[in-house]
């Protein structure tokens, strides 16, 4: 009898999730690193990307709403936006959601992982022929660093663990240049990691968004399909005080989401006493 096939992810060789594949539907290797798609039982169609998962028609949403409406529902404007990598077009597709915007660049060094998304997955990128959206295919910590870059009302990391092309993208000099393409009120929110098992990389991110921005406030949730479920995204601005949500647009989502709504954003911002104490000392 065949033995069932098994997709791990493994993190630090210390911890694995695995997840039963009924099928292999794309597996090969970019310019930049290993892309494989699979059709697995529990999550539906699953992207990876080095052997890690990015994300599942199943449980993308937990992932796409959060990266995308704290910092789009607060800033001050949002008729421009930066989605840094974000390949499989989740991203960019919560953030189109809002009338108010305009224009969105986004910026993927892999174009072969947009290929395969639009390929495999066109449940996640449902936005792809959108006119407002411009895809740039470089390296966006090149972008952020060029002084010849326009600014952005809100920009959005959407990277991959700090493996392979994507270490960069944890590093203070592209935070930097992040900072100087925002405008004024503007936003900067970016995955952090999980706060549990890749606890050093998340305080390390706060560290340093802290000595870049005014507030860094990392916010919580769960996506099922990352290593250890639960995940953090930090929203970083140069603002004095704190961004209020627009209730127009707050409304607006909760009319649409999944996930996301007014609760589940104010809550998402409590912070657990341990990392409290990590933070603060
Ligand atoms: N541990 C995986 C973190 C990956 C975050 N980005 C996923 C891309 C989804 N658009």
């Amino acid at each position: 009898m065949n033995q069932p096939l098994w997709f791990d992810e493994v993190y630090e060789d210390n911890s694995r999730l695995g997840l039963k594949v009924k099928r292999i539907l794309f597996e090969g290797r970019s310019q930049f690193q290993q892309i494989d798609v699979l059709d697995t039982a529990a999550y539906g169609r699953v992207l990876a990307i080095d052997k890690i998962f990015m994300t599942s028609e199943r449980d993308e949403h937990f992932y796409h709403e959060m990266i995308v409406h704290p910092a789009l529902t607060t800033a001050e404007n949002i008729k421009r936006v930066l989605v840094i990598g974000g390949g499989d077009g989740g991203t960019v597709r919560e953030v189109l959601s809002y009338p108010d915007v305009e224009h969105v660049t986004m910026v993927e060094i892999d174009r072969k992982v947009v290929e395969i998304s639009k390929q495999f997955l066109p449940s996640i990128g449902t936005a792809w022929d959108d006119p407002r959206l411009n895809i740039q295919f470089r390296d966006g910590i090149d972008y952020a660093k060029n002084p010849a870059s326009p600014l952005f009302d809100v920009i959005l990391l959407d990277g991959c663990d700090p493996v392979g092309p994507a270490k960069g993208l944890f590093s203070q000099a592209f935070y930097e240049g992040c900072a100087r393409l925002l405008t004024k009120g503007g936003v900067f929110a970016l995955q952090s990691e999980s706060p549990f098992l890749m606890q050093h990389i998340f305080l390390e991110i706060q560290q340093t968004l802290s000595r870049i921005f005014t507030h860094a406030l990392p916010y919580f949730g769960s996506v099922p399909i990352y290593n250890s479920g639960i995940w953090s995204w930090t929203y970083a601005s140069q603002s004095t005080t704190p961004h209020e949500p627009d209730m127009d647009r707050v409304r607006l989502q909760e009319a649409r989401c999944k996930y996301y709504n007014r609760d589940i954003h104010r809550a998402a911002f409590a912070m657990p006493n341990d990392l409290k104490k990590l933070l603060t000392g």
